[in-house]
């Protein structure tokens, strides 16, 4: 058989670099940029080869599988749905829907099968319903929806065309941008440079990011809200900003005045660890600027105060102008132009809240924190059953360690993924999709939150075995199973024969004929999904336009610059502070700030199954500063303890100015050393799970996110023996 080269994209992260995959024999051969690509232009990372890699990893499971005792057996999809219908209906007819507990992960939000989900979410009709955005982006909503009155209102930073760049909390240079699409980030911040403007980096660690930069700024972990409320004292007393123009676009100046108007960069500058001159000048700069924009991300949504500093880095961009004009933050005309509806959907904030009453719903959905707890607290709404889909919580999120327990000790739990995980090993049934290489695709969510506005077309590689299902049509069976259907037999399979009609693409070209850019609008010269998939590398709709005015979804169509609980919840934040009081309090002992970190050949916790992605040195480590390192009598190298109020690992320590003094960064998704995993290559590098030292009561004060970078460790020389877990293995197996 002569090779073929199919034009597709990689869908591992936001970026969704157009990729040209070349097959052999059935076998990829080749994967390299598509130069045609509309978005990425021919860029890809190191990663974008795993997608050959988890094609044909032996590991990954190619048929549902049943748990029988310790081990897992292969079952046949109709008798998989049966049961999983069967049990699921027990648990919802015995204890109501709340029983059913749901999980999607992130790689959902990475193919059309999240509507589907979404679906099944509604059917179930359950409260308990959680997600990775809220260790994630939750807070970035939360002020959208508070600003912008909608949660899907977060905008884009307009990359392409500012002059000054200034990123908190993100590293893009590795994760190639997140909630802005922006694929070869690293070439789009050179751009900025060379056409003129200047590049700023605010991170307790000088990031790859950082070096790209003009300018670094180690912030203290967490003081990036104090940073940013002298920033706006700065541009307030100085006058540097146009009163008239906000006045005219947004409510709410006066109570930001009022609420800034102690807080000098002096007062400000030993708790943000920055000095005082620095604050000013970023101010400064920020306003002078013919454009300019803040971009922040995980770093500083991961926080306590997640939500405080979104809002200010929204509202810094807003005062100086910068918001919905180009070069500053943007919002995107998409070909389905999902904002633009969104606004009328309810977030459902408070709607209920977890049993102990601590945490509101937020978006239909309760803080993935209380995950474990809901599970394991006996009782009037106990979550007895679990849906997961496309996500290991075991690994990613911060349960005290007591999620496996909690899974084990479900009545049914069916898992949709492709691998026995440290998460899905815990499951009755695990269902896994075909490989993404086996799907065609149209997403219709990253072009909401991408750099230039355009349509593309994911093709498949390889047609998909002839029992294989996708996500969407796992999803939409398990929705036929949980309806309350009349005649169950007869009805779901007249049921289950509608959804076969409706295919994420389907779904795509309504959406498409239908948006701003369709055949409805624009007649026969309008844009479809089959133009977009006969371009190759898609097709460009050009630069985000300036709209804000159409999607806001306020009452009087103004940005709230100054929502009443975030002014009162930031002065309480400035009032602690003049008494001495920091953000989050140490235990005794605890000293150094514990924060994350992301590897380029990373993807949270499920790539470290391709040999080609493990390869090299261990990436599991502890990052710390030299003086940090000789103050505990600590060499590179060497395996540390690292300890929490809540938990201990033992991880490599490695050494280096890159971090700020007092800060220890760690990666997330490694701890792959349980036993159980069918991730052969992954468990002889298991490295230790980061999310066991982080406390699940330790959120955002607003959204509930859990605030992961507002922990406080202690590192000591590990005990003798004590290596077990950080993996420090060689790769075997190709
Ligand atoms: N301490 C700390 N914790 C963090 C973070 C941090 O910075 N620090 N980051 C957080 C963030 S931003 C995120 S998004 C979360 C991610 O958290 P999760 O989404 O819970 O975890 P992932 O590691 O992405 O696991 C994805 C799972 O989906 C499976 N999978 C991959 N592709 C598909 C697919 O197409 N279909 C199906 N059905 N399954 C698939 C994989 O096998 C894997 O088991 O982690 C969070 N956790
Ligand atoms: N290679 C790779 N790419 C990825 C992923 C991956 O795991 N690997 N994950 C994907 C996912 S799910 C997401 S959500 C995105 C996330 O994309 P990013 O938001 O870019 O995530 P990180 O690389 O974790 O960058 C967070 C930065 O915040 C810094 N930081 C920590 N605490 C603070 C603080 O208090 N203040 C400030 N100013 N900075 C702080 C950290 O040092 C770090 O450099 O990446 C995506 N892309
Ligand atoms: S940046 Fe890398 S992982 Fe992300 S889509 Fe592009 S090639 Fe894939
Ligand atoms: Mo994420």
């Amino acid at each position: 058989m002569s090779a073929s080269t199919i034009a597709r994209q990689c869908t591992l992260c936001e970026a969704h670099c157009g990729i040209l995959v070349t097959v052999e024999q059935y076998r990829v051969t080749r994967i390299e940029g598509n130069p045609q690509d509309v978005l990425s232009n021919g860029y890809i990372c190191p990663k974008a080869t795993a997608m050959g890699g988890l094609h044909h990893d032996p590991d990954r499971l190619r048929t549902p599988v049943r748990r029988v005792g310790a081990s897992f057996e292969p079952v046949g999809w109709e008798e998989a749905f049966q049961e999983i219908g069967q049990r699921l209906r027990k648990v919802r007819r015995e204890h109501g829907p709340s029983a059913i507990g749901m999980y999607l992960g992130n790689p959902a939000a990475h193919s059309s099968s999240v509507l589907y989900a979404i679906l099944l979410r509604a059917v179930l009709l359950t409260r308990n319903f959680f997600s990775a955005s809220s260790i994630d982006q939750f807070p970035q909503e939360f002020v959208a929806w508070r600003m912008f009155g909608s949660n899907v209102l977060m905008p884009v930073t307009d990359i392409d065309r500012t002059d000054r760049l200034v990123v908190l909390g993100a590293n893009p240079a590795v994760s190639n941008g997140s909630i802005t699409t922006m694929p070869n980030v690293k070439q789009r911040i050179r751009a900025v440079r060379r056409r003129g403007g200047k590049v700023v980096v605010i991170d307790p660690r000088r990031t790859e990011t950082a070096r790209l930069a003009d300018q670094h700024v180690a912030v203290s972990p967490g003081g990036d809200v104090y940073l940013l409320l002298a920033m706006l004292h700065v541009l307030v007393t100085e006058d540097l900003c146009d009163e008239a123009a906000i006045r005219s676009v947004s409510t709410g100046w006066d109570q930001v005045c009022a609420l800034v108007a102690e807080a000098t960069a002096e007062r400000m500058a030993p708790l943000a660890g920055v000095d005082a001159q620095t604050i000013r000048v970023l101010a400064r700069e920020h306003a002078a600027a013919a454009s300019a924009v803040l971009y922040a991300r995980v770093g500083v949504s991961q926080q306590v105060t997640g939500t405080l500093t979104h809002w200010l880095v929204n509202m810094i961009n807003a005062v100086t102008g910068n918001l919905d004009r180009p070069g500053g933050q943007m919002f995107a005309t998409p070909p389905v132009d999902v904002a633009r509806y969104t606004k009328y959907l309810p977030v459902g904030y408070g709607a209920w809240t977890d049993r102990s009453g601590a945490y509101k719903s937020f978006r239909s959905e309760l803080p993935v924190v209380v995950l474990a707890e809901e599970i394991l607290a006996e009782g009037e709404g106990q979550v007895r059953a679990m849906i997961s889909y496309a996500g290991n919580p075991v690994l990613s999120t911060p349960q005290r360690g007591r999620l496996s327990a909690a899974l084990e000790s479900l009545d049914f739990y069916v898992a949709v993924d492709m691998y026995i995980t440290e998460t899905t090993r815990h499951a009755d049934i695990i269902l896994p999709p075909v490989s993404p290489l086996e799907r065609e695709d149209v997403n219709i969510l990253f072009p909401v939150f991408s750099v230039r506005n355009n349509l593309r077309y994911d093709a498949r590689v390889f047609d998909p075995p002839a029992d294989g299902l996708e996500d969407w049509q796992i999803m939409a069976r398990l929705i036929t199973e949980m309806l309350p259907l009349p005649a169950r037999r007869f009805s779901g399979r007249v049921l289950n024969a509608v959804f076969d009609r409706i295919s994420p693409v389907r779904v795509a070209s309504w959406g498409v004929a239908v948006g701003p850019y369709g055949v409805l609008r624009r007649g026969r010269k309008g844009l479809t999904v089959a133009k977009a998939r006969a371009a190759g590398g898609g097709i460009d709709l050009g630069p985000l336009r300036p709209r804000l005015r159409s999607l806001i979804g306020t009452k009087d169509r103004k940005v709230r610059l100054a929502p009443e609980d975030f002014v009162a919840a930031a002065r309480v934040v400035l009032d602690d502070a003049r008494q001495g009081k920091a953000l989050t309090t140490p235990a005794e002992g605890y000293d150094l700030k514990l924060i994350g970190r992301r590897h380029l050949r990373s993807n949270n916790s499920w790539l470290h199954n391709v040999p080609a992605m493990v390869r090299g040195r261990h990436r599991c480590t502890a990052l710390m500063h030299p003086v940090d390192a000789a103050g505990r009598g600590l060499s590179d190298g060497e395996l540390v303890a690292v300890s929490s109020p809540i938990g201990s690992i033992v991880v490599p320590l490695e050494v280096s100015a890159d971090i700020r003094v007092g800060t220890v960064a760690i990666p997330h998704g490694w701890g792959h050393g349980e036993s159980g995993v069918g991730w052969t290559v992954a468990a002889s590098v298991p490295g230790a799970n980061v999310n066991l030292l982080h406390d699940p009561a330790l959120t955002d004060m607003f959204s509930g996110a859990a605030a992961v970078n507002s922990t406080w460790v202690a590192v000591t020389r590990a005990p003798a023996g004590s290596g077990g877990g950080t993996g420090v293995g060689a790769v075997e197996r190709e």
